[in-house]
């Protein structure tokens, strides 16, 4: 369903930018590199009825999409935030959320750093209405059923142990990373170790449809799903490789935005779509994406970006959406960091994580927390 009730414009007088390092509980291992810091920009938008805040979730390095932080940090200031300001100029001198993602369509991409302004405008007008970013999307479900990402490990061995502590913890679903060279005795470590639990796996683009006889040897694992096997762009291929496999494929980097993803479903590229906000431009392009895939009987499922808590409690309360029938990567903060940037850090309790029910996106910043972790800021004024 398209947003029920659009959200009242608001004022902007500021946006604040801060980009943050944070340290991991533990590297974070995925066929494209790994992490021990998460370099992330947080932004702060200022209105007189108070702040809204938002997360750009871009990497250090281009490596898991063409966006990385300082081309975020740059394009937000010299094209994005001016475009606001200008947009809010001519509608008066406010500007409504839902009208962020058409002020900034001039500019090709960046996707990640529109996403991140639109949730912090998002956020401040929420507030401002005393509404809840779940109710305002849509949500069916107080919720979520909280999935865990687990990064390559040193060897299958290690593999097994680390998803034993997972599973302890009380994640409903496994997703295992892999690469050529890691994938099926990995996955088969687990599958022997813990048995019919639900467990999927994710290659971030790195392989070709050469290697689809290794991919077709997942299929005996009964995988919820392979995700993203080939290149972005590959969409033909994916299709061609949809085909061959009986482990459903869902595609991640391909789904750059609503019609890319009915582009897929229509080639058959993909049987099941991650839905991560940043990556398709903000939550309303998202729920977009929802919304074709639920009419299309589509699964779809909520996608993590190693978010902290702000576009933690945002993906919750995506997640909790109808079509979101697949767990997502949806953790608890202490998944991956000690410190979080809020005072009440998401935690798993069953399985789950709560969908916050406050104002905008539901949670406080911890103002000593953020500024220990801020490693650049600007504010930026009309
Ligand atoms: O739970 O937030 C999480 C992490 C889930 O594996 C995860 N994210 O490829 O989906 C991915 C991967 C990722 C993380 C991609 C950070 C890009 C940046």
């Amino acid at each position: 369903m398209p947003i029920a009730r659009p959200a009242a414009p608001v004022v902007i007088d500021a946006v604040e930018l801060r980009v943050l390092h944070l340290p991991l509980v533990s590297p974070f291992t995925t066929s494209f590199g790994t992490e021990t810091v998460r370099e992330v920009i947080i932004l702060r938008v200022r209105t007189p009825d108070g702040d809204g805040w938002g997360e750009i979730v871009t990497q250090h390095a281009p490596r898991y999409s063409s966006e990385y932080t300082q081309g975020a940090w740059d394009v937000t200031q010299r094209f994005l935030v001016p475009a606001l300001w200008d947009a809010a100029s001519i509608a008066g001198g406010s500007l409504a959320p839902e009208g962020v993602a058409g002020a900034l369509r001039p500019f090709v991409g960046h996707r990640m750093a529109k996403a991140g302004l639109e949730l912090a405008v998002l956020d401040a007008a929420l507030r401002a209405e005393r509404r809840a970013l779940g109710e305002y999307l849509g949500a069916g479900t107080d919720r979520v059923a909280s999935g865990v990402s687990v990064g390559i490990q040193r060897d299958p061995a290690a593999l097994v142990d680390t998803v034993g502590d997972y599973l302890d913890q009380g994640y409903v679903r496994i997703k295992i990373k892999i690469k050529p060279g890691r994938d099926v005795a990995d996955t088969a470590a687990v599958r022997d170790a813990y048995g019919a639990i639900p467990l999927q796996v994710d290659a971030n683009s790195a392989y070709t449809l050469s290697d689809a006889d290794t991919l077709a040897e997942l299929d005996r694992f009964d995988l919820l799903l392979i995700e993203q096997p080939l290149q972005e762009d590959d969409i033909v291929d994916h299709a061609t490789l949809a085909a061959r496999l009986r482990t459903p494929v869902c595609l991640d980097e391909s789904i750059v935005s609503a019609k890319a993803a009915a582009d897929a479903l229509a080639l058959r590229a993909a049987s099941i779509i991650n839905i991560k906000a940043g990556r398709v431009g903000g939550y309303l392009e998202a729920v977009r994406i929802h919304d074709l895939c639920r009419a299309a009987g589509v699964p779809v499922w909520c996608g993590g970006m190693l978010e902290t808590g702000i576009g933690r409690a945002a993906n919750a309360a995506l997640a909790a959406l109808p079509g979101f029938t697949l767990p997502g990567d949806v953790s608890a903060s202490d998944r991956f960091y000690a410190r979080d940037i809020v005072t009440a850090p998401m935690v798993l309790e069953d399985g789950y994580v709560r969908v916050p029910t406050g104002p905008g996106i539901g949670v406080e910043i911890d103002p000593v927390a953020l500024d220990d972790a801020t490693v650049a800021r600007v504010e930026l004024r009309p």
